[in-house]
């Protein structure tokens, strides 16, 4: 696991987190067994990307005036949850002065081609928990950090297996997206580990 040294930021990223194989296969599962669904946005629109939103009862949250409701764990998204919450460094939660907390949802994306996207934004609604962990499987995109200036602090194209965990005070400095890139062809799944708490 490598750290990405940006001011006012914690990440943590490691490129190789799954093999090739186990990548592909998660890909192809997931791809066919997860109830992805196209929303429509609070202003109509649907939203550039398929989504699924699976976690323990109690997880909802609500992002842009739709409500998620977690449904129940598959196997696959357990064994991952697993394996994120082994690779993610205690250190995240000890520089919060946390104990190491395990994530009780994940958010699911589906981007079909380059023409699918998230804007920009952050995770940063006050039932969430400050560390987020995403795997990236498919095709690679580019995903970009931004400055509350607009500043870009990270751009890289995600690669197949890889895992970006963001901590600290990242979502409260910047915000990120995966923008269009109408030349890709091929989809793209991410997967957002998180934590919910309800106070
Ligand atoms: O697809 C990605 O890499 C980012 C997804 C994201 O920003 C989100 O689910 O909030």
């Amino acid at each position: 696991m490598e750290t990405i040294p940006i001011p006012g930021a914690e990440i943590y990223y490691d490129k190789n987190f799954l093999s090739l194989e186990e990548a592909t296969t998660l890909f192809s599962v997931l791809r066919t067994k997860c109830a992805w669904e196209r929303h429509q946005s609070s202003f109509g629109n649907a939203v550039p990307r398929d989504e699924a939103y699976y976690g323990d009862p109690g997880t909802n949250y609500t992002y842009s005036r739709r409500e998620y409701k977690p449904l129940a764990w598959i196997p696959e998204l357990l064994f991952l949850r697993s394996r994120v919450e082994e690779a993610t460094p205690t250190v995240a939660y000890a520089n919060l002065s946390l104990p190491k907390l395990g994530y009780n949802a994940v958010l699911c994306n589906l981007y079909q081609n380059g023409n699918d996207s998230v804007g920009l934004h952050a995770d940063a609604e006050p039932e969430m928990g400050p560390v987020i962990a995403s795997i990236s499987l498919g095709a690679e995109r580019l995903f970009r950090l931004k400055g509350q200036n607009g500043a870009v602090a990270f751009a890289e194209r995600l690669p197949h297996g890889s895992l970006f965990i963001m901590a600290g005070k990242t979502q409260k400095n910047f915000r990120h997206e995966v923008p269009k890139e109408p030349h890709v062809e091929q989809p793209r799944i991410n997967l957002t580990f998180r934590r919910i708490e309800h106070r």
